[in-house]
């Protein structure tokens, strides 16, 4: 549906929904509600505002010796060759943080290799000054979360080397940032543990026994991992998960596909997606997309958007229909979109609400026709019954939005989601549309 969209009318669209959100705030002020609620609105239209139009590239210290899978990692993430991978000696990215960018956001990583063998320098490209410039990198920008990445193969041998490593990495962003990042530690490779052959990405197709028996090797070398991270006191308490994964792609010369031998990436991207702070988030499942996670920050937006348009309902004056609730709606489904990785576009999102049959003009009827009802039958109590109406619309809206833009459902089928929810969640506004 959305025609090619330019930088330019990002801008624009950007600038509307940072206008709209300044009106709202000002608004707030004016509501006649608790200062509780007042402050929980104002930290929804933060939420917004967070994923709208402050976002900054997440930021990963990858900590791994050569060929552990770092590269691999980034592109397994990306779904896409992003990173040289293998023996090739691109410098490229390394020592230094560097902004891995597709059209759909960018990844900040470190990548640290050279640390561990600082000291002695295996070649060339690991010369003592990776030390120093990884050192010097770690004080201007501090992680959002390490990595730790070693091969499932080799989690008994030289580990303690990687561990040391990993502290000093630590150490430096504790001093300078007072920060302890969380850590995310993962055995990598684990497609090659025994049986060799059988296929964990694809283990419907496998004997079960066999599939059995290579899984309870990943978790002997998951214990070991997590045991080896917990005998250090340093690094114990950041610990938020440990598990083994494959990261392998393979891409033709040309950067294409050849096989996808992925195996628990989304589980990784999941547990990454959780340490990150709001301003990351919404790259970071644009760039991944892993739709359950796209799918979460939809409907935390939604019921964020459901929840502020509620109370402009709630303003006595006829203004807060007119503009803010329907511009907030239409905010909300370029939000959406946003999030499933296209460009954000308020004219897609306003022409979406059009076929939703939700459009400016139906964002009015909501309110003034269940206000003139509601009036009908108890005088007084009209501003209570809109903000209900307003909710359930917005819920509605949301949920139509995800079904179109998150789960490719059809105009049809997305005008069918938003009809029944919202039948449903005026009758019951307890219901969240979940
Ligand atoms: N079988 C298998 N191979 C992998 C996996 N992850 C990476 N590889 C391969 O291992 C080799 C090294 O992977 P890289 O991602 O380049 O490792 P790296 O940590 O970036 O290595 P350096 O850049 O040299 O420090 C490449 O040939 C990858 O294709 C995996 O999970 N399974
Ligand atoms: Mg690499």
């Amino acid at each position: 549906m959305p025609e090619p969209t330019t930088e330019d009318d990002e801008a624009k669209t950007r600038k509307l929904i940072a206008e709209n959100i300044r009106r709202v705030e000002e608004m707030l002020r004016f509501l006649p509600l608790p200062a509780g609620t007042v402050d929980d609105l104002r930290a929804k239209i933060g939420l917004l505002r967070t994923i709208l139009l402050e976002q900054r590239a997440p930021a990963f210290a990858l900590v791994g010796r050569r060929g552990a899978g770092k590269s691999s990692t980034v592109n397994a993430i990306f779904g896409a060759k992003v990173a040289e991978v293998g023996h090739v000696r691109a410098r490229t990215g390394r020592g230094k943080w560097f902004d891995h960018t597709t059209e759909r956001g960018a990844l900040s990583i470190l990548d640290t290799r050279g640390i561990q063998e600082g000291s002695k320098p295996a070649d060339e490209d690991d010369a003592p000054d990776a030390v120093a410039s990884i050192l010097a990198e770690l004080k201007r920008k501090s992680p959002d979360v390490v990595v730790f990445l070693i091969k499932s193969t080799e989690t008994d041998s030289a580990i303690d080397a990687d561990l040391a490593a990993l502290e000093r990495i630590y150490a430096e962003v504790e001093r300078y940032h007072r920060f302890r990042p969380p850590l995310v530690a993962i055995a990598t490779h684990c497609d090659v543990l025994e049986p060799k052959a059988t296929r964990l990405h694809r283990a419907d197709l496998e004997p079960r026994e066999d599939v059995e028996e290579k899984l309870a090797h990943v978790s002997e070398v998951e214990h070991h991992l997590e045991s080896k991270i917990k005998d250090r006191p340093k690094l114990a308490p950041h610990l938020v998960w440990v598990r083994g994964v494959s990261t392998y792609m393979s891409f033709r010369e040309d950067g294409t596909l050849r096989s996808d031998e992925r195996w628990r990436v989304d589980e990784l991207v999941g547990a990454l997606f959780k340490q990150l702070p709001d301003a990351g988030r919404g790259t970071f499942v644009r760039i991944a997309r892993v739709r359950g996670l796209q799918d979460e920050l939809a409907s935390n937006l939604s019921r964020a958007t459901a929840a502020i348009c509620a109370g402009i309902a709630a303003l006595p004056i006829p203004v807060g229909d007119i503009v803010p609730i329907t511009t907030l709606q239409i905010t909300l489904v370029a939000a959406i979109a946003w999030l499933s990785g296209r460009p954000l576009d308020k004219k897609a999102a306003s022409e979406f609400l059009g076929a939703m049959g939700a459009n400016v003009g139906a964002g009015f009827l909501f309110r003034e026709g269940a206000r003139a009802l509601i009036k009908f039958v108890f005088p007084g109590a009209g501003s209570m019954v809109s903000g209900a109406v307003a909710f359930a619309g917005t819920l509605s809206i949301g949920s139509a939005a995800r079904a179109y833009f998150l789960r490719d459902a059809t105009i049809e089928e997305a005008k069918r989601v938003f009809a029944d929810e919202k039948a449903a969640t005026e009758e019951d506004p307890q219901k969240t549309g979940e």
